[in-house]
C-alpha cells in the first residue's frame, strides 16, 4: 500500500509535472519577441476564470493527495492481534527489546554500538529478532527522550515518546538482515543508536529466545521524570 502511494503519486506529479512544461514551452515559443516587434506587448490584469482555475486545481490535488495518504496510514495503523508482541523500549543510546511469543515472556537489554570504523562492525549492533510470516506487533516506547523507530526497509517511521506507547504492525516476509536506526536527534550518541533487525525461521527465532533472559523489563527501568526535570534545572542553571 504505501508503495502503491508513493509510486501513483509520483505518476500524478510527473503527468501534471509533464503537462505543466510543455505549455511553459508552449508559451515561450509561441509568444516570444519577434524581430519587429516593438514597446512593450498588451498589458493584460485579472482574468478571473484563470485565478480560479489556478486555485482550484491545486486545492483538489492537495485534497486528492490527502485522502489517498491517510485512508493509506489508516488502513496501515489499524489494530492487530498478533502472535508476537514487543515492547521496544528506547534509550540513550540503546533498545530494549521485550517478547512475549507463544505463553513465553523474555527480553533482551542490548548496549550501544561502538562504531568502530572497523569491517564487521555491523555484526555488534543490538539485534531484533522477527519469525518470518508471523504477524508482529510493535510496542514503541520511550525510557528518556523521544527517539524514533526506523527500518527503512519497512517502509514505517514510527516516533517513540516517553510516557506514550507507539504502534507498528507489520508481518516480515522475506528472511534477511535489515538495517534499523533511531531518527530522531536524541543526544551526543545518536548517530550510533542503530540496530539491526534478524528476520529468521520460527526455529532459528525460538533458539533466540532461548538465549535471553526471562521476563519484562517495562516503565519501571524508564528514567525518572523527577530526575529528567532535575537534570534540565541543572543546564538551565549552569547558562
Ligand atoms: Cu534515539
Amino acid at each position: 500500500m504505501i508503495q502503491d502511494l508513493w509510486v501513483n503519486s509520483w505518476i500524478t506529479v510527473l503527468l501534471i509535472g509533464i503537462l505543466t512544461w510543455g505549455l511553459m514551452l508552449w508559451c515561450i515559443i509561441a509568444y516570444r519577441r519577434r524581430k519587429n516587434d516593438t514597446g512593450y506587448p498588451r498589458q493584460l490584469s485579472y482574468n478571473l476564470p484563470i485565478e480560479i482555475f489556478y486555485t482550484a486545481v491545486p486545492l483538489v490535488l492537495v485534497l486528492t493527495f490527502f485522502t489517498f495518504a491517510d485512508s493509506t496510514e489508516k488502513s496501515i495503523n489499524a489494530k492487530v492481534e498478533s502472535e508476537l508482541v514487543v515492547d521496544v523500549r528506547a534509550k540513550q543510546w540503546a533498545w530494549d527489546y521485550n517478547y512475549t511469543y507463544g505463553g513465553q515472556e523474555k527480553y533482551d537489554a542490548t548496549v550501544q554500538a561502538h562504531l568502530t570504523g572497523k569491517e564487521g562492525v555491523e555484526d555488534t549492533l543490538p539485534t531484533l529478532y522477527l519469525p518470518v510470516g508471523k504477524s508482529v506487533t510493535l510496542e514503541l516506547n520511550s525510557r528518556d527522550v523521544i527517539h524514533s523507530f526506523w527500518v527503512p526497509a519497512f517502509l514505517q517511521k514510527m516516533d517513540m515518546f516517553p510516557g506514550h506507547t507507539n504502534y507498528i504492525y507489520l508481518t516480515p516476509q522475506v528472511e534477511g538482515r535489515f538495517d534499523g536506526k533511531c531518527a530522531e536527534l536524541c543526544g551526543e550518541y545518536h548517530s550510533e543508536m542503530l540496530f539491526n533487525v534478524e528476520v529468521v525461521s520460527e526455529e532459528e527465532f525460538l533458539d533466540q529466545l532461548a538465549l535471553m533472559k526471562d521476563g519484562h523489563i517495562g516503565e519501571e527501568q524508564d528514567r525518572k521524570p523527577g530526575e529528567v526535570n532535575q537534570a534540565s534545572a541543572h543546564a538551565t542553571e549552569g547558562k
